[in-house]
């Protein structure tokens, strides 16, 4: 048995949970609240005091992407041309900069100055804007149109697909859903993922009332 734990967001776990769900492990969604992760810190249950973990039988790990790769391997979405996956792993690693632009914003009590601070990261020049922007680049340069121009969907597309768009949700304060409309790459790849049969049959009974609305065909139209 696996058990994901993370936070009840899609964030940095939601690609790990498509992939179990398409891995055909036996594994639970355990979703948490600030006090519950205050008592796995405290009680060292977290190998680097954060979420997501995978408890597996061998032990637990951590870091987003390192259990994204180890889940890939039972999903069947890791290349298994050497070259291919190692673009998989420079694609995500990639990310790891960009994506905590937005990270800085989460302690700032303030609603005022947070949605200040979140409107700047997005807009032209910001950091956020600047992540969003080399996306789209890659994007328009994938002759296959997954994000590491592989063959086929691979874990750096779950972890592209659901990053990016999940900020989109209106659960982040400060970042407007118009913002990706400058993105015309992102918003194609947009339909690409949200329409391949795997993720879609994932998010079948997912509504447009629900956080992960972003995740459905047609969400930017
Ligand atoms: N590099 C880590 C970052 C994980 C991370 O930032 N987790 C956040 C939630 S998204 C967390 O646990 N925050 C609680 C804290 O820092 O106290 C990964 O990708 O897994």
């Amino acid at each position: 048995m696996h058990r994901l734990v993370y936070f009840g967001v899609p964030g940095r776990g939601e690609a790990s949970r498509v992939a179990l769900a398409l891995s055909g492990l036996n594994w639970e969604d355990v979703e948490v609240n600030g006090e519950q992760f205050n008592e796995m810190k405290e009680n060292g249950d977290l190998p680097w005091n954060m979420l997501p973990v995978l408890q597996t039988q061998n032990g637990t790990i951590a870091e987003s992407s390192a259990i994204l790769r180890y889940i890939g391997k039972f999903a069947g979405l890791i290349p298994s041309d050497a070259y291919q996956a190692a673009k998989v792993d420079e694609f995500m690693d990639g990310m790891g900069p960009l994506a905590r632009g937005l990270d800085t914003t989460f302690g700032i009590s303030e609603q005022e100055e947070r949605i200040r601070l979140r409107k700047e990261l997005f807009l032209p020049g910001g950091k956020c804007a600047d992540g969003l922007k080399i996306y789209d680049e890659k994007l328009s340069q994938s002759k296959s149109g997954w994000a590491a121009n592989t063959d086929d969907m691979s874990i750096a597309d779950l972890k592209l697909f659901t990053e990016v768009f999940a900020l989109f949700s209106g659960n982040y304060d400060g970042i407007e859903k118009s913002v990706i409309q400058r993105y015309p790459n992102l918003l194609k790849y947009h339909e690409k993922v949200a329409n391949d049969s795997r993720i879609k049959q994932h998010y079948s009974n997912i509504t447009t009332e629900d956080i992960r609305w972003t995740f459905l065909p047609g969400a930017f139209n």
